[in-house]
């Protein structure tokens, strides 16, 4: 593969481990678990892998291992560091028996399905190190949950005479990997199964998942970019940027950029919830924070768009809900139509509530919320064109304000999304020993007899020595959701919470950044040089931490 210098040079980073996964290791149990709710029925489903307890891993004595091979699995959308989780694993696996192997399934779950895979040798993986991207093995959105999957993955399972399979993915990957788990145990196959949390989105964490890997250096990539924007748009003195910031449903990757940026009006979905408002008063907040800059002479500003809002508004969340069951009861009576016959049918079955707001949307905004779910239901939010939408809306507003002498100012907007440029940025110092050492852990996971157990490293704004790397039972994180129509044991998305420390200090400060200039310009990811500036984590963490 030709390197580019930085990716030469970046190569030989090593990655810094915590004191727990440097040399020899010791498992510590802590007390059994329970799910987060719905203990009952998240018991029932899951016998075999409910209650474990959670465990740490502790300096401890050298031990022999026996032989064992490894699988390993991209799932999902690509987070920076991906490549460094299976680094970890394959160093780990080699440190404790140089004759383990490990197997890299290709193109997600879907190569564990299909038999596609190779193995991963030194040649291979030191190829990758501390680089972006799933470019490796490649990554895929096949969700595992029927039975002949698994007895297909089984199949492949025993004649390359694998133990465990680490799935690296988001809440709904690492969700199919508990249910894998639980159905490798209660067939007492041999098989383990773990979790590694990734995520750009930031929407995988909880008491016990500080944050997962990818977000720390998507949101500095695009807040590297919204910076140059800021500068840009405070030089020339003449646009309205809007900016819509991938994310799905969760607002982490905006609030976070917001407090990198201070861009001048940042929305963020979970407050547009609680206060149960309306599009239009979505439109009239920004309208107002243009018009006033306007009144000041200021015709320009950047405003932050998280790529889930328009779940959120209570009235088209309604209406998504409707819509998603609809989509999954019908089948090709509905796929087989065209455009225009798929919008009466949607109509004609929808309740009238929700066929009225179907009804007032822009066609093309309608037409995106009826188009196919990924495979784990959720709305394709990011061909959503909601950066367009509120911009057309907020222009409409200030024509009918500008007739009513409230508003006299210039209003020329500028479109923007940020989602793929992020994800296979080459990873942070930070994504870069965090991914690593959750690799190690996984490694250590399956060393020591467990499965359904997702690998952790918490402590994560101390110095690294001090983090601390374990594993969490997957049951412990979840609990009941209506997906598809149907309720399904699934891990509890994190949204952005408004009692929390990141969005209390967004609110503190939003007004006057709306008012004044106060951009900050972040610039690019450092690797080299002072650690107050190359081992910054991001503000969200910091401030969940403090
Ligand atoms: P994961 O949840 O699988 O990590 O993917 C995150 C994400 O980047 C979202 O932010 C975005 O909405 C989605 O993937 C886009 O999906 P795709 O990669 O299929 O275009």
């Amino acid at each position: 593969m030709k390197k580019s210098l930085l990716q030469k040079e970046r190569s030989s980073y090593q990655p810094k481990l915590p004191k727990g996964l440097q040399g020899a290791v010791k498992v510590k149990e802590g007390a059994p678990t329970q799910s987060v709710s719905d203990r009952e029925e998240i018991q029932k489903l899951f016998p075999n892998t409910y209650g474990m307890p959670l465990v740490e891993f502790v300096p401890g004595n050298e031990a022999n291992h026996e032989a064992m091979n490894v699988g390993v699995i991209l799932s999902g959308g690509q987070a920076p560091g991906g490549h460094n989780v299976i680094c970890g694993i394959f160093d780990e696996v080699k440190k404790l028996n140089p004759n383990n192997r490990l197997y890299g399934f290709l193109m997600g779950p879907g190569g564990l399905v299909e038999h596609n895979y190779i193995e991963l040798t030194s040649e291979i993986i030191d190829d990758y190190r501390n680089t972006g991207g799933f470019d490796m093995i490649g990554s895929g959105r096949t969700k595992l949950e029927e039975e002949d999957q698994f007895e297909k993955g089984l199949e492949i399972i025993r004649k390359l005479d694998i133990q465990a399979i680490v799935i690296i993915g988001g809440d709904d990957s690492n969700t199919n990997a508990c249910v894998l788990a639980e159905y490798y145990a209660a067939k007492k196959c041999g098989v383990q199964v773990i979790g590694c949390p990734k995520t750009i989105d930031g929407d995988l964490k909880n008491d016990q998942i500080e944050t997962s890997f990818g977000f720390d250096t998507a949101t500095k990539t695009y807040a590297e970019l919204i910076g140059n924007i800021e500068r840009d748009c405070n030089s020339a003195r003449k646009y309205w940027h809007f900016i819509k910031l991938m994310g799905r449903s969760a607002s982490h990757i905006a609030l976070e950029c917001a407090l990198q940026c201070q861009p001048n009006v940042c929305i963020v979905s979970e407050e547009v919830q609680q206060k149960d408002m309306t599009l239009n008063q979505i439109v009239e907040q920004i309208a107002a924070a243009v018009a006033d800059r306007a009144s000041r002479g200021m015709n320009f500003g950047v405003v932050l768009i998280p790529e889930g809002l328009i779940e959120f508004i209570p009235s088209i969340g309604r209406l998504i809900g409707e819509l998603n069951d609809l989509l999954a009861a019908h089948g090709a009576d509905y796929k087989d139509l065209d455009k225009e016959a798929q919008r009466a049918y949607i109509l004609a079955h929808l309740s009238k509530e929700n066929a009225e707001t179907f009804a007032t949307l822009p066609e093309g905004v309608a037409r995106q919320l009826s188009l196919d779910r990924d495979p784990h239901g959720n709305v394709q939010v990011s061909l959503i064109e909601t950066e367009r939408l509120l911009s057309d809306m907020v222009e409409a507003k200030l024509v009918a304000w500008k007739k009513d002498g409230k508003f006299d100012g210039k209003f020329a907007p500028l479109h923007h999304f940020f989602g793929y440029e992020g994800r296979c940025a080459a990873p942070s110092n930070f994504d870069a020993d965090y991914c690593y050492a959750l690799g190690v852990s996984a490694a250590q996971l399956i060393a020591n007899g467990k499965t359904g157990y997702m690998a952790i490293v918490k402590n994560t704004t101390a110095p690294t020595d001090e983090w601390k790397a374990g594993g969490v039972p997957i049951t412990m994180m979840m609990n009941m959701e209506r997906r598809s129509g149907e309720m399904k044991p699934v891990i509890r998305k994190a949204l952005v919470e408004l009692d929390g420390a990141p969005f209390r200090e967004f609110a503190r400060l939003r007004d006057e950044w709306a008012k004044e200039t106060c951009f900050i310009y972040p610039g690019p990811i450092q690797y080299w040089g002072p650690a107050a500036v190359c081992d910054r984590t991001t503000r969200t963490l910091e401030l969940e931490q403090q």
